[in-house]
C-alpha cells in the first residue's frame, strides 16, 4: 500500500513542485558519519528512538504524546538520532509526523518507511529527513543498489535492514554503510533477538552495526552492545514510557 500511498500524494504534489521544494531544504546531516563515531561522553551505544502512533502488531499504542514533544524528550535524552514512522495504513504515520520532527531536533531524523521508489526519496528529503529505510527483503539486490545510489545523490544515508545473510550480501553490493539487523520477523512479527549476534560477525569494520527491534530494558540495550552494536534502535518501549528522555539516557550510557 506504501505505493499507492506515494502515486496519490504525487498527485496533488507532483514530482517537480516536490523538487523545488527539495531544494530549498537544507542539506542533509551526515547521518552515517555521526552514527559510525563513537559517542564522545560515554561507552555506551547511540540510540536511535523511534516515534511511532501504531503498529501492525499491537494497533495504535495509547496515549502517545505528540510526535515533535516526544522526539524533543527523546533529543533531550540523548538520542544520536530520531527515527519517525510516515507508512499511513498500519503505522498511522505520515510525511507531516516527518515535517515535525525535523523541526523540533537537530539530531538526524530517519524516514521509516516501505520505500519503493525515487519520489518516496524526493518526499524524504523535501521533508527533512536525514536518513531514508531501505528493506533489504522487500526489494530486488539491483533495485537496492539503484535506490540506495539515488539517495545518496540527494545527500541522505541510508540504513539498510537485513534479517539474513544473504540480505546483508545484498546490502554490501549496494555499498551500504548503516546496516540494520531486525530482530523481528516481519511477515510473522516473531523475535529473533539471537540473530543480531548471529549476522554481526558478517557486517564488516567501519560498516555502522545497528540492531533494531524488542528492546525493552537497558539489559537488553546492553547484550546488544556487547554483541557489537554501533547503534540500537528502540520504538515501543520508548514511545510507551512515561519518562521517555530519562529512558533514552539509560539506554545510551
Ligand atoms: C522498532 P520496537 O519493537 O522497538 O517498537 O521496534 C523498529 O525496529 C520497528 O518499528 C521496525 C520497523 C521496520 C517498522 C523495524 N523495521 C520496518 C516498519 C518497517
Amino acid at each position: 500500500g506504501a505505493l499507492e500511498d506515494a502515486a496519490r500524494r504525487r498527485e496533488s504534489l507532483p514530482l517537480e513542485r516536490l523538487q523545488a521544494i527539495a531544494e530549498r531544504t537544507p542539506a542533509p546531516l551526515d547521518a552515517a558519519r555521526i552514527l559510525g563515531t563513537p559517542k564522545a561522553d560515554s561507552p555506551g551505544p547511540h540510540i536511535i528512538a523511534e516515534v511511532k502512533r501504531a503498529s501492525p502488531s499491537k494497533g495504535p499504542l495509547a496515549d502517545i504524546p505528540e510526535p515533535a514533544s516526544l522526539a524533543a524528550r527523546y533529543a533531550a535524552g540523548g538520542a544520536s538520532a530520531i527515527s519517525v514512522l510516515t507508512e499511513e495504513r498500519r503505522f498511522l504515520g505520515s510525511l507531516d509526523d516527518l515535517r515535525a520532527v525535523r523541526a523540533a531536533v537537530s539530531v538526524p531524523v530517519l524516514r521509516k518507511d516501505f520505500i519503493a521508489d525515487e519520489y518516496q526519496l524526493l518526499e524524504a528529503r523535501a521533508f527533512g529527513a536525514d536518513l531514508v529505510l531501505l528493506i533489504a527483503a522487500s526489494l530486488e539486490p539491483a533495485r537496492l543498489r539503484q535506490l540506495h545510489r539515488e539517495a545518496e545523490g540527494l545527500g541522505l544515508s541510508v540504513l539498510v535492514e537485513v534479517h539474513d545473510e544473504r540480505e546483508i550480501d545484498a546490502a554490501l553490493g549496494a555499498e551500504a554503510r548503516i546496516l540494520g539487523v531486525n530482530t523481528r520477523d516481519l511477515k510473522t512479527f516473531a523475535m529473533h533477538p539471537e540473530r543480531f549476534a548471529e549476522l554481526r560477525a558478517r557486517i564488516p569494520a567501519g560498516t555502522v552495526a545497528v540492531a533494531e527491534s524488542g528492546v525493552r530494558t537497558a539489559a537488553d540495550v546492553a547484550r546488544y552492545r556487547q554483541d557489537g552494536a554501533d547503534a540500537v534502535l528502540v520504538g515501543e518501549a520508548l514511545v510507551t514510557d512515561g519518562d521517555p528522555e530519562s529512558r533514552v539516557a539509560e539506554f545510551g550510557r
